[in-house]
C-alpha cells in the first residue's frame, strides 16, 4: 500500500513538472502559430525594430544590441531601404526594443492605429501594387529622435 501511494505521489509530481514545463512552451508554441497563421505564404516577410534613438533596425534587434551600436563611433543613424517587387505581398513584422513606437506608410495607406509595444509583435500587410520609393515612418512621438524614425520601401517593376 505504502508503495503505491509512493507511486501515486511521484505520478502527480511529473505530472506537475509536466504542466509547469508545458504551460510556458505551449503559450510561445500558440503565439507563433497564431502570428504566423495570418501571414500569407507567399509573403516577402521583413522584421523590423523600433529604436527611440537608432530609428528603425532591420530584424528582431534587442535593446542592448541597438545601444551598443548607437554607441559605436562613426556608426550614422542609417534609415533602412527595403526592397520588393511589384505585385509582392509585404509582411512587416513590427517591434520595439525601447518605448511604444508606431508605423505609417501612407502611399499604401498603411497606418497604424494602435503602437508597436516592446516585447510584442505587429503585423502589417498590403499588396506592393504601386512601383517606386515610398518613406516608410513611426507615427507615435517616441522620443528627440522621433524625426529621425523612417525607413524607405522600394516597389520595383
Ligand atoms: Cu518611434
Amino acid at each position: 500500500m505504502r508503495t503505491s501511494n509512493r507511486k501515486l505521489d511521484l505520478f502527480f509530481l511529473v505530472l506537475l513538472m509536466l504542466i509547469l514545463i508545458g504551460v510556458p512552451f505551449s503559450i510561445s508554441y500558440y503565439h507563433r502559430y497564431v502570428s504566423s497563421e495570418k501571414i500569407p505564404p507567399v509573403a516577402k516577410q521583413f522584421t523590423l525594430t523600433g529604436h527611440a534613438e537608432r530609428g528603425w533596425l532591420i530584424g528582431e534587434v534587442p535593446a542592448y544590441e541597438a545601444v551598443y551600436f548607437w554607441k559605436q563611433k562613426g556608426l550614422p543613424i542609417e534609415k533602412p531601404v527595403i526592397e520588393v517587387s511589384k505585385g509582392d505581398v509585404v509582411v512587416f513584422k513590427l517591434t520595439s526594443s525601447d518605448v511604444v513606437h508606431g508605423f505609417s506608410l501612407k502611399d499604401y495607406g498603411v497606418y497604424l492605429t494602435n503602437g508597436i509595444e516592446p516585447g510584442k509583435a505587429t503585423y502589417v500587410s498590403f499588396t506592393a501594387d504601386k512601383a517606386g520609393t515610398f518613406t516608410f515612418s513611426c507615427n507615435a512621438v517616441c522620443g528627440d529622435s522621433h524625426q529621425n524614425m523612417q525607413g524607405i520601401l522600394v516597389v520595383k517593376t
